[in-house]
This record gives structure tokens, C-alpha cells and sequence, in this order.
């Protein structure tokens, strides 16, 4: 076994090594050293072939074999091992991960470290030498500790390297100087991940094998056959489970997603954001038919009726008495009632609580496209009431209502030290804490830890994230406050493209991608098969790119911190300390065994996962998280926040698992200036804005703006057509596709493209953060990226 040591003199190199090609590793990997011309005709001589993983946040994590010759990959392959029987299938690569070496030599990847010297946003940058920016970040980063203190360092929320071996040495950087203001909830989920403890003590679901047990799926608002592209991830889990099991399909979307064009025997359009409504209306179906599973209710949970309301509740606020118009609204939720909210007809309600209460068990899942609105934890927590209405849960072939679980094999742990700073600011309320960090509070801002912010965010550390600007909400608000040198005051960014966030550095470091170092990752969103990719360096690293290690190394040195934070490894040294701890813990292979085959799989021992299983069988012996130990319908502390926290007009928190309009969204009154709603998707030509900048698969999955032909009419639009398309926050321009696969009075896009101004300020990248709001959703204080109102004119 060679021990990869950390060679501090090759590794700094001195001033006049700083930057040079040379300084990556020393002799640790299996690469040639010579140079030789190559005949462009001959097939290259290989000089090695090495795993790697794709590492973008799609959900997938697809293994690579990466051909090297001369110091670069000629070739990529996918996973060669295992065959196409259950269990031991490939992690095959989609088009996306295929095609990187588009991105690793992609014309304007970045190479050289660069100081800002025009505006922030201008986009005007000059090369400099590691050495200076090095000096520029350490001055910096110094005089902020001392005039702001730590609690005014951010690292952003940034989702683009998903190598587990990489990204938390920035954490531990930041924690050997004091630590720094945690980011909390992300862009993903922050909804569901935050509203469902309250009903379920924590959120889980059965996994997306379990599914071959089910008679019947419910799936609001779920793209998976778009968004879980990976080999082994829940796309091709849940089409073997349907192969197998042969459970009907209804999927609920205001889009015809490919998800429903491929797996569906039923499509449901909704009006986007009533989600909830649809489901108080079957659930008025299901109690007045006496289609509930009352033992259930009765054993599992509090709130569905008088008797089982905590004592602290009013009393004419439960479940059953809100569905049934004895609630404080006193409107009885009929599917006439819903139907006019939801725009899914009546019939369709009564057929849809026919069907799932016969349907035994019937699997009710939600993806996040619903949580991400603007109501979104009221409408995870109403989904869930299917199940439990329906006692579906915790059961073999059922669900909790929840996104699907999946059977993960544990990952490595890069030791990241202590953090001192108590305070989390949820991830959405970034730019707010720049612009008025001292006004945000537990209350009006869900900052958790401490009861307010003692500081605004003075510097922001992004590293692999295009979150500053491009995916997050309000894009030309968040660029104005960014703009303003004397709010945030310094911003590193490491990026490997000159994204819309990257021109907002003042320090921007050209970075190597995962698979030109030691990277590792855990499969996630997997069904039942866990399994683990480790790789090595592909190909020499180019001009002065470095890892976000050597940085941080360099870093580290500057602030007298370098023998603590490096503790005299190199990527390869980190990695193999981290993954052979792991391995002891969780029998896997050694280091050496795993470098040499890539992949490992394990399947789930106990078959599929089944969430609340042991809560099923036993409840009093395995009670829920929840303070009664059951399911509560009723949420006395979600009662407690709504009475006590600072919400703005028209934000709800309620005890109870019902529709609320989103602010923002459809209200059902008339909207002269935005009469149709927008939703946003993740497409698959690209992950977020990952992979954007590769022409062909621009080229193969051409970005559109859907548009029903009831309001493209009488706007005369066609497709092709380019359209102007305008919120409160901006105006984009996109090119029209006139379809019927989106319902009428609903437009929608994906979301990641890159946002790029004309002289009019109008958005001619098709960005949807242009349209996006930055009003937080209630309890979460999320991302409400789906909620919003537009209208759409012809462009001239
Ligand atoms: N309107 C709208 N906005 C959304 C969403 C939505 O549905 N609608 N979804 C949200 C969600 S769920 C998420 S997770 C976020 C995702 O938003 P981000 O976390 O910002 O993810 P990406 O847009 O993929 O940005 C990844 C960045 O990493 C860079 N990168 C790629 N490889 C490397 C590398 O090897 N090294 C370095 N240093 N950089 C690299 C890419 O160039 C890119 O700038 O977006 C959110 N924004
Ligand atoms: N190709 C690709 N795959 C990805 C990503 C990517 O960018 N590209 N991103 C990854 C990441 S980080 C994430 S978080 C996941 C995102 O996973 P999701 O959030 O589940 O994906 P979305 O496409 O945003 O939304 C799923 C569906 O919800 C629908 N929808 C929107 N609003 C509503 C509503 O109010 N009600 C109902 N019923 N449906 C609604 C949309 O039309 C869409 O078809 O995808 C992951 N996978
Ligand atoms: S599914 Fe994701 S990780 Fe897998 S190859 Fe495609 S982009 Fe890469
Ligand atoms: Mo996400």
C-alpha cells in the first residue's frame, strides 16, 4: 500500500511553484508522465483507465471509467461491473455524465485566478497569481473577523460538487478561524423536510422498490422519469416495481411530465398550489362514504376528531369537523368545493377517493415540485392525509405521502471540527441577511439557534453553487443587494465556468472537477440498492487549476492554520484516512480494493424499506418523534408558532393540514396585469445549471416555454414563437412550444438556464429566477420558486 503523504514543499511550492502544473499530488496516482504526439487518426494509446463519479445535484450519482491519454481523457465509459439482474445492475451514466468531458474541456472553463475590477455583476475580471489572491482572500477574511466577527461568514448553499471527500473542507477551514453563520434547509425541500416532523416526528417514506407491493400509485406532482435519471437511481427502481408488480398509476401535475407520458394510466391536471384542496375534497368523500380506516385513526393519531384533540384546542378544530364545514370556516370541503379551487372535476375527486380507498395498499407519494410554493407545508402535510386517512402507512406497499426513502449505505465523515456559531439561517434568507442581518429573528425569520442575527452576512465563501444569483429567487433584486459593496463585503467563489454568481466574485478561483482528484460519493435516491463510487485522478490537471483542498491548503498557511487543518495529508491521504474509518465501521472494502474495482453495491438486508414499520406493529413500544409519541393531525406546536411568530398578511401556519392560498399564487380572483400561473420543473438536459454550457445537449433538449393553445390564441403565439414573458420581479424572453400538455391558465419552464440581461434588462438566458419571487413560504421561510403569476406576450 503506498501512503499518499502530504508533501508540504512539493505542495506550496514557494512563490515561484504557485500554480504550477506540477503542484497535484506526488507520484500517488497511475498516471504517465510522458509526453508524445498523438495522431489524430490513430485511436490514442491508453495510457490508464480510472473511476470517477459525475457529480452534479440530479440525484443521481453515476459511476464513470475515464480513458487517460497523455494527461487527458480521451474516453468515457460508465459502469462496467455488475449486469443487468436486480440488485447488481449498473450505474449507468445518462447523456449528462457522458458528455463531460464537454464540460472538463469546455472552451471557457475557467483556468487562472482572478480579482474583480469592475462592478460586481459586470462580469470584468483580471488574472492574477495564486499568490495575490491567496493574500487578497486572507486580508480580507481577517479584517471581517475582527470588525464583524464570525457570525458574519457564510458559506453559501451550493449543491453543484457532490463528492463527499470535497466540499467539507471548507467547513473545516472556516471552523479552525472561529466558525461561521450555518446555512439551513437548502433550496430542495426546506419545505417538506421542515412541515412533516411536525405530523410524523420526522420525514421518511417507503422506498421506490416497495412500490411492486402496491395495487395502486398517487403521485402528486413526482417527475421522476426526468429527474431521478441516474442508473441506479428511483427511476429505474420504480419501473421495475410497476414491471413487476403491476400497480395502476395516477399522477397528479398541472404538466403531462414525462413521468405521466411514460408511467401513468391516469393523468390529473391541478391548478398549481391547491394540492391541499384536492385532497380535503376526497377526504370529504372518504369520511361521509365511511371509506376511512377509523382503527387506524383511532390507534395512530391525534386531532382527526374531537375526542382525540389535544387538550389545548379549540374545540371545533379537528380534522373531520374542518372537512365536514363544523370547523371555525364552517364551509364543508364537498368536491364541488374543491373542484373550483383545484379546477379537477368533481367526478374525478369522488373516482380518485374511490380508488384509493379500495386500493390495498395503495403507495401515496408527493415529489418536491409541490412543496416548493409558496404553501408548500401546509400542501406535504395535507398529501400525507391520504395515507392516514387511508391507513396506509407503515405498511408494505403503502407510504407515508412522502417523497420515496431509499436504502443508503452510510458515507465518510471529513472531520469538520466545532463550530462555535450557534446561529442557522435558513437558506432562502440569505440575501435578506445580507441586506438586514440584524432584523432577522426566530420569529419573523425562522432563524434557529439564537433568538436573532447579531450580525449581516459581511462574507461569503461559494464554493460549487450558482445560488448567489441564477437559482435563487428574485434574481434582479438579489443582484441589487449583492451589487452593494457595503452590505456583503467580500465574496470568494470557486467555479470551473463564469457563471452569472461568478461574476459577482471579488475573488474567483478556477477549480478541478471531481473527477481530477480523489472523489467519493454515496448512491441517494436509490430504491434498495446502496452502493458506493471511489475514484481517482483522471488526467493531469491543466493550466492553474487546483482542488478546493490545495486552495484551502494555501489558505490555511496564510492564517497559521495549516499543520491543524491538513494534518500533513493530501486529497488521496484525507480520503483514504476518512473512507478506511468507514470501511471498518460499515464492512466495506479497503481502500485499495474499492480504488481498484470503483463500485460497490449492497442490497437493502431487510428487503424494502418501510417507513414507521415499528410504529405500525408496535406503537406504544416504538412511538413516534412527535411530542404524543403518534401521528398528529393536529400540530399543537405548529398552533403555538402560528400564535407567537411575525407572519406577513396572507402567510399561514396552521395546526391543521389544510389548503391555504400561497401568496403570491392564484387567489381565484381575477389577475388583470398576471393571469396565468407559472410553475418551474427540473429538465433533463441539464442539472440546475450544470451542464448548461454543453451545446449538444442544448442542442437535444431545447429549453420552451409550455403554453396551452386556449391562451396562446388569443395572445397569437405559435410555437417557436419568441415570447416575453413578465412577473412583478422581471421580464425573460424564451421561445414559445404551444402544447396541450400543460392545462390552460398554467404556463411552465425549466428552471436553471442562465440568466443573461439585454440592454433592456431583459433576461434573453431564460432564467426563472427572473420571474421568482422573494417572499419566503411561512414556517420554513423557503423557497417558493413554483408559486408564481405571469403574463405572456408575443415578442416583436
Ligand atoms: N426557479 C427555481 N429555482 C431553483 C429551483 C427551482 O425548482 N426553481 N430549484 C432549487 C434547487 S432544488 C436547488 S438544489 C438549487 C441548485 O442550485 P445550485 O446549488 O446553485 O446548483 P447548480 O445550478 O447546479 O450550480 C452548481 C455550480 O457549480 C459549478 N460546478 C460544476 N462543477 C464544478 C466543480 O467541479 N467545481 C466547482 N467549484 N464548481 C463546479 C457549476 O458551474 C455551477 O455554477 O437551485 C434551486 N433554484
Ligand atoms: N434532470 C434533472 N434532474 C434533477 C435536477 C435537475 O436540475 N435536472 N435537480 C435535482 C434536484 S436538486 C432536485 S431538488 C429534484 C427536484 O425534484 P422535484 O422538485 O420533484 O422536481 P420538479 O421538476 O421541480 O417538480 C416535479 C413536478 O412537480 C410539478 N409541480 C409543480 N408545482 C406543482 C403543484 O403545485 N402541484 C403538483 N401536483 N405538481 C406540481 C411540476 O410540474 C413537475 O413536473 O430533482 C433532481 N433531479
Ligand atoms: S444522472 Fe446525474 S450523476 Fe448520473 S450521469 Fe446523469 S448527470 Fe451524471
Ligand atoms: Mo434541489
Amino acid at each position: 500500500m503506498t501512503e499518499c503523504r502530504f508533501d508540504r514543499r512539493a505542495f506550496l511550492g514557494g512563490a515561484a511553484g504557485l500554480g504550477a502544473l506540477a503542484l497535484f499530488g506526488s507520484g500517488c496516482s497511475p498516471r504517465s508522465q510522458s509526453a508524445r504526439p498523438m495522431d489524430e487518426q490513430a485511436e490514442p494509446r491508453i495510457d490508464s483507465v480510472v473511476w470517477g463519479h459525475c457529480s452534479p445535484n440530479c440525484y443521481g450519482r453515476c459511476a464513470l471509467r475515464l480513458s487517460v491519454s497523455d494527461g487527458q481523457v480521451v474516453r468515457v465509459e460508465s459502469d462496467s461491473t455488475g449486469d443487468d439482474a436486480y440488485g447488481s445492475h449498473q450505474i449507468r451514466a445518462c447523456l449528462r455524465g457522458r458528455s463531460i468531458r464537454q464540460v472538463l474541456n469546455h472552451p471557457d472553463r475557467l483556468s487562472y485566478p482572478m480579482k474583480r475590477v469592475g462592478e460586481r455583476g459586470e462580469g470584468k475580471f483580471e488574472r492574477i497569481s495564486w499568490e495575490e489572491a491567496i493574500s487578497i482572500i486572507a486580508e480580507n477574511y481577517r479584517r471581517i473577523l475582527a470588525e464583524y466577527g464570525p457570525a458574519s461568514v457564510f458559506i453559501t448553499n451550493a449543491t453543484g460538487v457532490q463528492s463527499k471527500n470535497i466540499n467539507p473542507f471548507l467547513g473545516r477551514f472556516l471552523n479552525l478561524n472561529g466558525g461561521y453563520l450555518i446555512n439551513d434547509g437548502g433550496y430542495s425541500a426546506h419545505q417538506t423536510k421542515t412541515a412533516l416532523p411536525y405530523l410524523y416526528g420526522k420525514r421518511a417514506g417507503n422506498s421506490s422498490s416497495d412500490v411492486v407491493n402496491s395495487k395502486l400509485v398517487v403521485m402528486f406532482g413526482d417527475n421522476f422519469a426526468e429527474n431521478k435519471l441516474g442508473g441506479a437511481g428511483d427511476t429505474f427502481h420504480l419501473q421495475r416495481a410497476l414491471e413487476k408488480g403491476g400497480a395502476k398509476v395516477i399522477v397528479i401535475d398541472p404538466r403531462f411530465s414525462p413521468t405521466a407520458a411514460v408511467h401513468a394510466d391516469e393523468w390529473i391536471p391541478i391548478r398549481p398550489g391547491t394540492d391541499a384542496a384536492l385532497v380535503e375534497g376526497i377526504a370529504y368523500v372518504l369520511i361521509t362514504e365511511n371509506l376511512i380506516d377509523r382503527p387506524f385513526l383511532e390507534t395512530y393519531t391525534i386531532g382527526y376528531d374531537e375526542g382525540s384533540l389535544p387538550a389545548g384546542a379549540p374545540a371545533n378544530k379537528s380534522y373531520r369537523q374542518h372537512i365536514l364545514g363544523e370547523g371555525p370556516d364552517g364551509t364543508p370541503k364537498t368536491p364541488a368545493w374543491a373542484s373550483a379551487i383545484t379546477n379537477v372535476p368533481e367526478a374525478t375527486i369522488v373516482s380518485l377517493a374511490h380508488q384509493i380507498a379500495e386500493a390495498k395498499p395503495c403507495c401515496i407519494m408527493q415529489g418536491l415540485g409541490p412543496q416548493r410554493q409558496g404553501n408548500g407545508e401546509q400542501t406535504t402535510r395535507a398529501i400525507c392525509m391520504l395515507a392516514i386517512l387511508t391507513g396506509n402507512v407503515g405498511i408494505k406497499g403503502g407510504n407515508t405521502g412522502s417523497i420515496f426513502g431509499s436504502y443508503n449505505l452510510p458515507g465518510i465523515s471529513v472531520p469538520q471540527g466545532k463550530n462555535p456559531i450557534k446561529a442557522k439561517l435558513p437558506t432562502f434568507m440569505y440575501a435578506e441577511a445580507v441586506l438586514r442581518g440584524r432584523e432577522l429573528t426566530k420569529k419573523n425569520a425562522g432563524i434557529k439557534g439564537v433568538d436573532r442575527l447579531q450580525q449581516p452576512i459581511k462574507f461569503i465563501w461559494n464554493y460549487g453553487g450558482n445560488s448567489l444569483t441564477n437559482q435563487h429567487g428574485d434574481i434582479n433584486r438579489t443582484k441589487r443587494i449583492l451589487k452593494d459593496t457595503s452590505l456583503c463585503e467580500f465574496i470568494v467563489v470557486w467555479d470551473i465556468m463564469m457563471t452569472d454568481s461568478a461574476t459577482y466574485a471579488d475573488i474567483l478561483l478556477p477549480d478541478l472537477m471531481p473527477v481530477e482528484q480523489p472523489n467519493f460519493v454515496a448512491g441517494e435516491y436509490n430504491g434498495d440498492m446502496g452502493y458506493l463510487i471511489l475514484g481517482q485522478p483522471a488526467g493531469e490537471p491543466r493550466f492553474e487549476r487546483k482542488t478546493l483542498y490545495q486552495s484551502l491548503c494555501l489558505l490555511a498557511e496564510e492564517m497559521g492554520c495549516l499543520d491543524e487543518f491538513s494534518e500533513g495529508l493530501d486529497e488521496e491521504g484525507w480520503l483514504r484516512r476518512v473512507y478506511t474509518e468507514a470501511a471498518e465501521k460499515n464492512d466495506y472494502p479497503t481502500y485499495d480494493t474499492l480504488k481498484g474495482q470503483g463500485v460497490y453495491r449492497r442490497l437493502n438486508p431487510k428487503g424494502s424499506t418501510v417507513a414507521f414499520d415499528k410504529f405500525r406493529k408496535d406503537p406504544q413500544a416504538n412511538p413516534l418523534e412527535t411530542p404524543s409519541g403518534k401521528i398528529e393531525i393536529y400540530s399543537e406546536r405548529l398552533a403555538q408558532i402560528a400564535a407567537t411568530w411575525e407572519l406577513d398578511p396572507g402567510d399561514v401556519i396552521d395546526p391543521l393540514p389544510i389548503y391555504a392560498p400561497a401568496v403570491g399564487g392564484w387567489t381565484g380572483e381575477p389577475d388583470e396585469r398576471y393571469p396565468l400561473q407559472m410553475v418551474g420543473f427540473h429538465e433533463r438536459g441539464h442539472a440546475h445549471s450544470s451542464f448548461v454550457q454543453v451545446e449538444t445537449l442544448r442542442q437535444a433538449n431545447q429549453p420552451g416555454f409550455w403554453i396551452n393553445p386556449a391562451d396562446a390564441a388569443p395572445r397569437g403565439i405559435a410555437t417557436g414563437d419568441d415570447v416575453l414573458v413578465s412577473s412583478p420581479s422581471g421580464t425573460l424572453r424564451i421561445s414559445a412550444k404551444v402544447t396541450n400538455r400543460v392545462m390552460p391558465g398554467v404556463t411552465a419552464m425549466g428552471q436553471g438556464m442562465w440568466f443573461k440581461a439585454d440592454e433592456n434588462g431583459i433576461d434573453v438566458g431564460g432564467c426563472a429566477n427572473t420571474l421568482t419571487s422573494h417572499h419566503p413560504s411561512p414556517l420554513a421561510k423557503a423557497i417558493p420558486a413554483n408559486t408564481l403569476q405571469v403574463q405572456v406576450r408575443k415578442a416583436l
